[in-house]
């Protein structure tokens, strides 16, 4: 069994450091050893379609996320996550100063990893502060935003008179991504550790938009869904403005993507009726974040999430993304960025050119 393993990493061409940790991570894991064959079959398999994923090819992602509900699929997904962070060389935080969610300490970050991983969210413990909030918010008044829904016209900055559409973002993320603060954010050395440390690899950005809802008709992320990014990914959420109960708090079911029910015929991505979920998971399990302007939610999206619909008012939510980069590494975009070491994204190159693996979607 175990030399199935082995020989597989040796015909890809592995190099014999990254076998021996792999090897040593299978004779660490807890499977029964009853499973570990069908724990190495998802390895080799979800490994060899990975290689066939090209740009942004979901329907391929879909297919090896957690259609199974099968928590060794889980198991094996985290591995290829932890794999790729062999092949790339990690950043080293430890030596950074302050950032802007402030000092940068080991402890805290291994417990918020350790959250993410029980849980599958964490509440960032301070507020980002109004400065940060309203320098972001004054940026998007010259970022064109996009309704989610329908065929309504863009529209130049955020109007929360406008009822058009219930919820805009835009489609040009790179406008968002390149806001100064925003790549302060980003490169903040706690939120990249906490990235870097979950997804066991590089955290590579590959989304960074703002969203900016009121009442109106339910957009398709105001449903329950699982998101599959990639194999491992990593959702921040940050609020920029007050967020009670009744402007669209952010919805996370504790513990789902260890514990994932899922109705029959179900794909990862489907939507899922609430009252399905109350069926399945405990009340207390079902959370709802209400939250000050500058709350940051850490979440692994999927695990199962959605936006409330608004009653009244407004919410506006600066999002960011980090993923392991499947797709890039496997197109050997990352090795090769690597390589040149140049990022286009010139705007803040005191960040970018720090962290290029984090800005490979821009350059
Ligand atoms: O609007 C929300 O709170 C949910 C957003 C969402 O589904 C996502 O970012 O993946
Ligand atoms: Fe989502």
């Amino acid at each position: 069994m175990i030399q199935r393993l082995k020989s597989y990493l040796e015909q890809e061409n592995f190099d014999q450091t990254v076998i021996d940790l792999i090897m040593s991570d299978f004779d660490l894991i807890e499977i029964a050893d009853d499973k570990k064959d069908k724990y190495i079959s998802y390895l080799i398999e979800n490994y060899n379609n990975m290689k066939r994923i090209k740009g942004g090819d979901f329907k391929t992602l879909r297919k090896l996320n957690t259609i199974d509900i099968d928590p060794l699929m889980i198991k094996a997904n985290d591995q290829i996550s932890k794999i790729i962070g062999y092949m790339l060389p990690k950043y080293d935080f430890s030596k950074e100063g302050p950032g802007i969610l402030g000092v940068y300490d080991e402890t805290k970050i291994d417990h918020i990893v350790d959250c993410l991983n029980e849980d599958g969210y964490y509440i960032y413990d301070t507020l980002l502060d109004d400065q940060f909030c309203q320098a972001v918010l004054d940026s998007c008044q010259n970022i064109t935003f996009n309704p989610k829904l329908g065929r309504k016209k863009p529209i130049k900055g955020i109007h929360l008179d406008n009822k058009a559409s219930s919820t805009y973002w835009t489609n040009d993320q790179y406008e968002i991504s390149k806001i100064r603060d925003v790549q302060r954010l980003i490169t903040d050395p706690t939120i990249l550790s906490v990235a870097q440390k979950y997804i066991q690899s590089v955290p590579i950005n590959i989304q960074t938009n703002v969203w900016w809802s009121v009442a109106g008709k339910k957009d398709p992320t105001q449903d329950f869904h699982q998101d599959c990014e990639d194999l491992k990914f990593l959702k921040v959420f940050i609020y920029l403005s007050d967020v009670t109960k009744k402007n669209g708090p952010h919805c996370y079911v504790r513990g789902s993507r260890n514990n994932l029910k899922t109705p029959s015929k179900y794909n990862t991505s489907n939507r899922v009726p609430d009252s399905f979920i109350k069926q399945n998971y405990p009340a207390e399990d079902i959370l709802k974040f209400t939250g000050k302007k500058g709350t940051i939610i850490f979440e692994n999206t999927n695990g199962f999430h959605k936006g409330s619909p608004l009653i009244e008012g407004h919410r506006i939510m600066l999002q960011l993304e980090f993923c392991c980069g499947t797709r890039g590494i496997i197109n050997n975009v990352a090795v090769k960025h690597l390589r040149k070491k140049k990022v286009s994204l010139q705007v803040n190159p005191e960040f970018t050119q720090k962290y290029p693996l984090v800005f490979l979607k821009y350059t």
